[in-house]
């Protein structure tokens, strides 16, 4: 532990030096603000970030991507509203509100809200693969049956520093008590192992849908590709099948699906025949940072900080027991299904920095890691971060979460370095973040070597975290 005593989540210990970062590529508009250096250049990233968030705006909510993902998504509003609170702290506050109006009786908080308004095949798996009116504690409204990382208590925690007004003082308010519920559900309830740790039960609760990271446990997933030429798959008619998951893992997805809905998503008992449990570093580095944003939360709300403290220390010291390598010096994912930690080296496995209480040497691990080749954070970055270990054989630069660089990992790991005092490292990551944009446009994803645009041309929560990044 620091000897201070943790930082406040909302409120990293450090300064960082601040720039807008350098091109990779002149083909958008932010590339031309960009280059010309000076506050202009954020001026006009900012203008696209804007114009972005409000294209993709939905009378309640932001879709990610009005082609790919045009329903409402779980952990893509909480970093929206981090975005939203700088231009349009109402919608910040609106966008939260309708996604836990979809809160399931039992706390969980789906990870897709479906749209009543949209056709059906709108998106692959709609709700009637999902079936969630099937299921008493299910919203009116149709949505997904799982969850995503927890980042919610942290979003509403810095959208209101953002706009401390009356309003999102009230807004605050009533939110604790369903970010509260949402922590319960994981903590009673996704608890497969008994261990303190929350259990995901599908790659699509990770967020990093195919990282390398759920190739072990995927493996063990019985499905055939073949299954899928009975479906017509929605995202290969808007993003290249190149940069996508395969046809196996999705195969593989629908399954896991269709075991957990014919259980009605029951959790008890997944221990006994659920096709796949896993640990997560970064699920559970969300889940403790809840925890350490609700203590601030409760404090501005009139609740009581401490059992969020006292539960934050719990989950920070189950991570470094369960999922704490020693010998590789990272966070490694479990799999409940063979006791063992997986072995690919991804990067989920630092995000565990975003925990104000995680002990100097796992920090210190986690710095050396973060800086290796495989990573290649540095006060000046030569390339952006990847999502996978970039020395590893099987990294690859076009494939989703294979390697790409995505802005809301590096908004993560940024803001974990800030945290733990490595200001020089922050700064070069969010040059490099920042830089993405400014030489592609707001896209989802990044080609880690060249910087070029993949995956959707407007993605929301590149948007909203640009916003954030060029005010910090
Ligand atoms: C991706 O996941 C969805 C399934 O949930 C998909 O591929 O269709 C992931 O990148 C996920 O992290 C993200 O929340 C979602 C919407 O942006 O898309």
């Amino acid at each position: 532990m620091t000897a201070a005593g943790p930082p406040s989540v909302g409120t990293p210990t450090a300064a960082e030096p601040s720039s807008v970062g350098t091109p990779t590529d002149a083909a958008s508009p932010g590339a031309d603000a960009a280059r010309t250096g000076g506050p202009a250049d954020s001026s006009g990233l900012r203008r696209l970030a804007v114009t972005t968030l409000d294209a993709n705006w939905e009378h309640d909510h932001t879709v990610p991507s009005r082609t790919l993902y045009p329903h409402q998504w779980s952990w893509d509003s909480a970093f929206i509203a981090i975005g939203l609170a700088h231009v349009r702290p109402e919608r910040a506050w609106r966008e939260l509100a309708s996604l836990f109006r979809a809160q399931w009786a039992d706390g969980r908080v789906p990870h897709i809200v479906f749209n009543p308004a949209l056709r059906v095949g709108a998106y692959f798996p709609g709700p009637e693969m999902w079936r969630s009116a099937d299921v008493p504690g299910a919203p009116a409204v149709a949505t997904s049956g799982l969850v995503q990382p927890p980042v919610h208590a942290l979003a509403a925690l810095l959208a209101y520093r953002r706009a401390p007004d009356p309003a999102g003082l009230a807004a605050l308010r009533r939110l604790y008590p369903a970010l509260v519920a949402q922590q319960r559900y994981l903590a009673e309830r996704r608890d497969v192992a008994g261990d303190g740790l929350v259990c995901v039960v599908h790659p699509w609760e990770s967020g990093l849908d195919n990282s390398p990271a759920w190739d072990e446990p995927m493996a063990a997933v019985p499905a055939e590709a073949a299954v899928m030429s009975a479906y017509r798959r929605h995202d290969t008619a808007h993003a290249d099948a190149a940069h996508r998951p395969t046809d196996l893992d999705y195969a593989r997805y629908l399954a896991i699906v269709a075991a957990y809905r014919d259980h009605r998503y029951a959790d008890r008992d997944l221990a006994a025949d659920h096709p796949f449990l896993v640990e997560c570093p970064l699920f559970n580095a969300a889940f403790g940072a809840a925890e350490h944003a609700l203590a601030e939360i409760a404090a501005l709300v009139g609740g009581d900080p401490g059992p969020h403290r006292a539960r934050a220390a719990q989950i920070t010291e189950a991570l470094v027991r369960r999922l704490y390598d020693p010998d590789t010096g990272t966070f490694q994912p479990r799999d409940l299904r063979t006791d063992r930690l997986v072995s690919a080296r991804t990067v989920l496995g630092l995000a565990p920095l975003i925990l104000p209480d995680l002990p100097t040497r796992q920090v210190d691990a986690l710095v050396v890691e973060a800086r290796s080749a495989r990573f290649g954070v540095a006060p000046r970055m030569a390339r952006p971060l990847p999502t996978y270990d970039r020395t590893a054989p099987d990294f690859e630069p076009l494939r989703y979460w294979r390697g790409p660089s995505w802005l809301n990992i590096g908004w993560l790991i940024r803001r974990g370095l800030l945290t733990h005092g490595h200001p020089e490292l922050a700064a070069g990551l969010r040059r490099s973040m920042v830089g993405l944009v400014a030489g592609a446009g707001c896209h989802e994803y990044f080609h880690p070597d060249t910087g070029a645009g993949l995956g959707s041309p407007a993605f929301s929560w590149t948007a909203a975290l640009l916003l954030d990044l060029l005010d910090d």
